[in-house]
């Protein structure tokens, strides 16, 4: 009798993940619709790339964007109206750019197979392209979602912060059915870009009663910093740090560097201090191959967030059809 309920509630659970991984994705779903689709995309961030190298931290970051608010939906793409302020409005806008690399992909699309692409894909496609391009590991993008019509600058309060500690980061990626290990994968993105000192300047000064610099940093890293962004009005704005000391390519360095106090978040440096991270840091700095393999199993699921098959097909990656 005990084991026929325990049968019944493995069945139970193993549907409802079933159910719950709803949307079908497929690797081959554009293969007779638009069989040019990957290589459109991965020459048009190439060549954009070329001509500015922040594109590829860019793009990484504009996908995770995406899918952690309301799904990977090219929610993040859509643009402003009079009457609504898009999520590009939103505050941690401010580093995320370079959307017209995603237009230009999309307008080669558009003439080689018309209103078929969605721009979700396109953003996800550019994703990998750009971890691949950058020295990282490549995988086969699953494919077939639909684009949003919704999107909200309010709704970017719910991005985990650059001052979150562990269990609000992994409550952040829980929420969106991502677990531990994926948090610190992906927070491996880290080893790509750049950050503007808001992100980071509550560690450099009166950063808590008993210290003035936050102490898990490393001292003379902290004075770099320090330097980098001088507590005065007349900053440049463009002020900031490199997010890893190898910031194009992309590697393990990110967590070598975390061992050695010189993360540069607050929530990337939580990551050495907690039992529930510190070993899967400690992993990836041991081994490069590691990180690639999670990352690129980290990224699949990153990709499967909320997607969506009720959405469209945006002739205008800016606006709803
Ligand atoms: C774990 C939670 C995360 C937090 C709190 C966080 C926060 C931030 C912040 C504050 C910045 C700098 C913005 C600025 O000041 O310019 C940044 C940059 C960046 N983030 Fe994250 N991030 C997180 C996870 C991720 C993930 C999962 C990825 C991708 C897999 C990612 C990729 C990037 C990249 C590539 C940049 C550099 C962007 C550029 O150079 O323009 N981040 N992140
Ligand atoms: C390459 O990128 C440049 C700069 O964005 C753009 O002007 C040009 O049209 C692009 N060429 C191709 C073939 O995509
Ligand atoms: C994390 O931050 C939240 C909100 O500030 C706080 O309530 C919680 O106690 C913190 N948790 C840890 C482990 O520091
Ligand atoms: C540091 O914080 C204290 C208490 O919040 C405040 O009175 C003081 O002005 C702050 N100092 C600086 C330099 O921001
Ligand atoms: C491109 C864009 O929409 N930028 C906006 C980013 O967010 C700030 C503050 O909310 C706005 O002032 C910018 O216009």
């Amino acid at each position: 009798m005990a084991s026929k309920y325990v049968v019944v509630q493995i069945l139970l659970t193993l549907l409802s993940v079933a159910s719950l991984s709803k949307a079908d994705l497929y690797s081959d779903y554009y293969d007779k619709t638009c069989p040019e689709l990957e290589k459109i995309v991965s020459e048009t961030v190439l060549n954009a790339s070329k001509y500015d190298p922040k594109v590829p931290a860019r793009l990484l970051r504009m996908f995770f964007h995406d899918c952690f608010i309301r799904g990977c939906d090219a929610s993040i793409l859509l643009d402003s109206t009079p009457a609504n302020k898009a999520e590009k409005g939103g505050r941690p806008n401010l580093s995320v750019r370079s959307f017209y690399v995603i237009d230009q992909a999309k307008a080669k699309l558009e003439k080689s197979c018309p209103r078929t692409v969605s721009c979700a894909d396109i953003l996800t496609i550019a994703a990998r392209d750009v971890v691949v391009q950058s020295g990282g590991p490549s995988w086969e993008v699953l494919k077939g979602r639909k684009d949003g019509r919704v999107s909200k600058a309010s709704d970017t309060r719910n991005l985990p912060a650059p001052t979150s500690n562990v269990s609000q980061l992994i409550q952040s990626f829980a929420s969106r059915g991502l677990d531990v290990k994926d948090m610190v994968t992906l927070s491996g993105g880290h080893t790509l870009g750049f950050s503007h000192c808001s992100s980071f300047e509550a560690r450099l000064q009166n950063f808590s009663l008993l210290h003035d610099i936050d102490p898990n940093l490393d001292s003379d890293f902290a004075q770099d910093l320090k330097k980098k962004c001088p507590a005065t009005p007349l900053r440049d704005q463009n002020a900031g740090q490199f997010l890893d000391s190898t910031a194009s390519v992309f590697d393990n360095d990110y967590y070598k560097r975390l061992l050695a106090g010189k993360g540069v978040f607050l929530s990337d440096q939580s990551l050495v201090g907690d039992y529930r991270t510190s070993y899967i840091v400690d992993a990836f700095a041991k081994d490069q191959s590691l990180f690639f393999k999670e990352f690129t199993a980290s990224m699949l699921k990153l990709g499967n967030v909320g997607v969506s098959t009720n959405g469209e097909v945006r002739l205008d990656c800016r606006v709803v059809n």
